[in-house]
């Protein structure tokens, strides 16, 4: 179901979360005028659900200024220069990022992950922020949603090839969408760039002493590349998760903040048992804590961990913002949640966005509950 013009570049994601399906489905992105933008989902026999994408390689050719450009990750730098005070220098870039297997995408991306690095800052740091615009075509700019600023002047656009500083306080504890902000901000959001800011409560959660392990979730969208129309119009082509902890930086934590979990970027079953490096664990009767941001650009996010309840839930990660037993947390477009949950029994636990649509075009990732914790348990998938 691909453009007659052009090879099909087929993706098959095998999403380990559906049994015995065993029926070909066709799905018709209907709403769109052009034969190029079809998709074809088959799911297949057997324990896995089999997801096929078609796509026009010609779809994903990096605008003139951005062809054959692929730059390298740069690390974050982040330094505490006081009690209350931190530097935090980031570059906007243009890095290649598989977002689904054998899929890559021309990301503008911060530091050359999509989504961007973790930042972690404590409740009340000044941030004195500096951002390196190494795009030699495109302006662009950070809008951090855990700041109070004047727009024009906080968020203002980065030229290329120059270093913009700018400095505001974290005053307000939480999970925080950061993004870019220069014009059009869609297109800029869902060709990669955005990212999370936890802001640490100073006084912590009233649940840190029962919670045994941490990760760090963040949810976006992928649509055709840098095509405002279709980003407008269309609903994503893929939707995923990705794990972001600070291993990114030399020592490996910030302020001696630490995650479990590794770094991926926002690719089709990186989270899952397809991937024993980067799928989730735990052990029985542990409680996991999820920092959980859905960074968009468009689509709301309905979370939920299957085969679980979620106790606590702190709204947008607030400590006042205090839920209890929630079956699902629903994030608005840049919400923010703190999550947890008791996984009682071995077993493998998948978290998705209720949305089932999107979890057929790949937000689904995977919790192992093992004895031993890890990748030597046993319990997991041959692959
Ligand atoms: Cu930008």
């Amino acid at each position: 179901m691909k453009k007659a013009v052009g090879l099909s570049l087929s993706a098959i994601i095998a999403l380990g979360l559906f049994a015995g399906c065993g029926t070909e489905i066709t799905e018709s992105e209907s709403a769109d005028q052009n034969d190029d933008q079809q998709v074809t989902a088959s799911a297949a026999d057997g324990e896995n659900r089999s997801y096929s994408y078609d796509v026009d390689p010609a779809d994903y050719e990096p605008i003139e200024p951005h062809k054959d450009l692929n730059q390298e990750p740069t690390p974050v730098k982040m330094e505490r220069v006081g009690e209350n005070e931190v530097n935090i220098e980031m570059t906007a870039q243009v890095t290649d990022i598989e977002i689904a297997p054998g899929l890559t995408y021309n990301t503008w991306n911060f530091n050359g992950e999509a989504p961007g690095p973790l930042l972690v800052v404590q409740e009340g740091d000044w941030i004195n922020f500096t951002l390196h615009n190494l795009d030699p075509a495109i302006p662009h700019s950070m809008d951090f949603h855990a700041v109070h600023t004047d727009p024009v002047t906080g968020y203002a656009d980065v030229e290329p090839d120059e270093t913009g500083t700018f400095r505001f306080q974290a005053s307000n504890p939480g999970v925080f969408m950061y993004h870019c902000a220069t014009d059009p901000v869609l297109s800029h959001i869902a060709n990669g760039m955005h990212g999370t800011i936890i802001v640490m409560p100073e006084d912590g959660y009233p649940t840190d002493d029962e919670v045994d392990r941490e990760f760090v979730i963040v949810q976006n969208e992928w649509y055709k590349y840098n095509d405002l129309e279709n980003m407008m119009n269309m609903p994503p082509r893929q939707v995923v998760f990705s794990t972001k902890t600070v291993d990114y930086m030399e020592d490996g934590e910030v302020d001696g903040y630490t995650f479990d979990g590794t770094n991926t970027n926002g690719t089709v079953q990186a989270l899952t048992e397809n991937d024993e490096e980067t799928v989730l664990y735990a052990k029985p009767g542990e409680k996991v804590r999820f920092y959980i941001n859905n960074v968009g650009p468009n689509e709301v996010s309905s979370f939920h961990v299957i085969g679980s309840i979620l106790d606590d839930v702190y709204i947008d990660g607030n400590p006042e913002n205090h839920m209890k037993g929630l079956q699902t947390v629903g994030l608005p477009a840049s919400g923010g949640a703190v999550v947890e949950f008791e996984l009682k029994e071995e077993g493998s636990y998948s978290f998705v966005t209720h949305q089932f649509d999107h979890v057929s075009k790949g937000a689904v990732g995977t919790i192992v509950v093992n004895e031993s914790g890890g990748p030597e348990g046993g319990s997991m998938m041959s692959h």
